[in-house]
Order: C-alpha cells, then structure tokens, then sequence
C-alpha cells in the first residue's frame, strides 16, 4: 500500500460539516501548525486543514523536535474558538480523545491519553499534540490544533534509535499499513463532534469521556514542570484540565504544565 497521502480522495466520504470543506494539502513544509497560524492570520476560516506527507521542522512544547516523515500523518486544524481563552486551552483534550476515540473505535487499537497531550500504544507514543491560540484580551482570535500520528512506517527503521524506544506507530500495532486519508476523514469528523460537545457542555463533560482512556490515574507518577519535579499518585484530572497530584507528604498540588511519567519503583 502507498505511503502516499491520495490528494484526490482526502475529502471523499467527508461527513464533517465544516471541518475539512477547504484542505490544503502540500508535500513538504516545517510545521502545518505554523502554516495554519500563517493561514489563520490571512483569514481562513473555521474548520480549514493544513495537512502535509513530511515535516521538516515539525515542533512539540516548548520547542521541541517533533520528527515527522513520510508515511505519517502531519495536519492542523483551524478554529474561531467563542469560548474563553481559558476553556479554549482545554481543546487538547477535544483532540485527545477525538484521536484516542478513532484510533481506537475504527482501528481497534487499545490505547491511553497521558495528561496532556498524548495518545499511546502499548505504552509508547502514537500520536502527539499541539495547541496554539492567539488571543486579544478575553477573546481568541484563532485556534489552531496540530495532530501527528505514526501510522505507516515501522519507528526503529526510520526513528532515531533514543525515540524508537518511546515511540510506536500504527503498523507497528497493528502489523499492517492503513490508508492516511480514510484516517484522517474519521479524525476530522470525531474532532468536529468532540468540538461540538466542547461548545455545548463545556470541558468537564469533554475531560469525562477523556478519562476513559486515562491509565495513568490511579498511578505513581513523576511530573515535571518547566523546573520542577513532582512525585506523586495521579488522583484525578479536574473540569478545568488540571492535573490533581497527591504528593507523598499527603497534601494535593493541581498541576497546569508539565511531561507525566510513570514510576518504577
Ligand atoms: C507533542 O509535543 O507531543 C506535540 C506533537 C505535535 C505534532 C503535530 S504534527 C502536526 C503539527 N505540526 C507541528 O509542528 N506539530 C503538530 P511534546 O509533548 O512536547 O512531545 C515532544 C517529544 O515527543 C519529543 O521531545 C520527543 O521525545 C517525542 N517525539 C518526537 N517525535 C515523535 C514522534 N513522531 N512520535 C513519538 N514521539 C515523538
């Protein structure tokens, strides 16, 4: 089966309303996140996708390096948020569990959200994801959610060998390659509803569904935040997307940033 994303069939079959009506489609850039924030700022409307087969410059958090080749699953999605900036910075979990619902759902696969922003497989990372905002006072202008998934490439033949034991893909999952667009159609219809129940409900009933997947709660793990590190048991992930950590002195920190890992002891 192609690697290759199939232009001509990315909107076939698209059930979603608004989410993936206008997609552009590219071969190679740095980031579909920075293209869509460029996009965003030239007007484009909600629901508009940036989707590419290679990133060059693909980023994480805090900078981080996102390695991105062909074979994957490299796209942004862009959203006039009406919520609050401080809800809309909830919408990690919106493609959370969107990405945890299909991967699972259509593909079968058993998989788990790590508080915040990621999907596993057999405990390594699937999918990762990114969500910028640019916001004036208590509005935000636009949204942008970044989701990459490893899906038709086995990670210890192209992965760098530090990441191949971190990371997992689809085909190595599943022992077989899947086709990109019919992924990203289910993805682009389950982000569009889990957005709708953001707009309706609120994030408490999207973090609900979200917690299904969630292994870590009810685990020992170690949090680190920017410099910082905390240990503790996962107790719980509130309405607002905070992390609620017991510390081993009893007391109970609410976490806002942070990489959670889980502790061998
Ligand atoms: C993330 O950051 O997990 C967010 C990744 C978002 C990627 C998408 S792709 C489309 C859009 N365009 C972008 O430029 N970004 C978004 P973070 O939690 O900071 O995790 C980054 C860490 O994950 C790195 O430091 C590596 O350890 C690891 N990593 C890098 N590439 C990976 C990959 N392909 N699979 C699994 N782990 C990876």
């Amino acid at each position: 089966m192609t690697p290759k994303i199939r232009v001509e069939k990315l909107q076939e079959g698209l059930l979603a309303k608004r989410f993936g009506k206008r997609i552009l489609f590219c071969h190679e850039v740095g980031s579909t996140n920075d293209w869509a924030k460029e996009l965003s700022k030239l007007g484009a409307v909600e629901g508009t996708v940036a989707v590419v087969e290679v990133q060059t410059a693909g980023h994480g958090r805090l900078g981080r390096k996102w390695v991105s080749p062909e074979g994957g699953l490299w796209f942004s999605v862009i959203l006039r948020p009406r919520q609050h900036p401080l809800e809309a910075a909830g919408l990690v979990f919106v493609a959370g569990l969107a990405a945890a619902d299909v991967l699972h759902d259509v593909y079968g696969l058993v998989v788990e959200t790590k508080w915040p922003n990621d999907v596993l497989a057999s405990g390594r990372k699937l999918c990762g994801i990114l969500c910028e905002m640019s916001t004036t006072g208590e509005k935000v202008g636009f949204a942008v959610i970044g989701i990459g998934v490893n899906v038709n490439f086995e990670v210890k033949e192209v992965f760098p060998k530090s990441l191949a034991s971190t990371a997992t893909s689809v085909k190595d999952e599943l022992g077989r390659a899947i086709r990109l667009e019919e992924l990203l159609r289910a993805l682009l219809e389950r982000l569009e509803s889990v957005y709708d129940l953001l707009s309706e409900r609120g994030l408490p009933a999207v973090i609900e569904k979200w917690k299904k997947y969630a292994s870590f709660l009810g685990q020992k793990i170690e949090v680190t935040s920017v410099n910082e590190k905390s240990r503790g048991l996962a107790l719980d992930v509130d309405g607002d997307g905070a992390l609620l950590l017991k510390l081993d002195d009893g007391t109970v920190k609410r976490v806002h940033v942070g990489d959670v890992s889980l502790r061998r002891e």
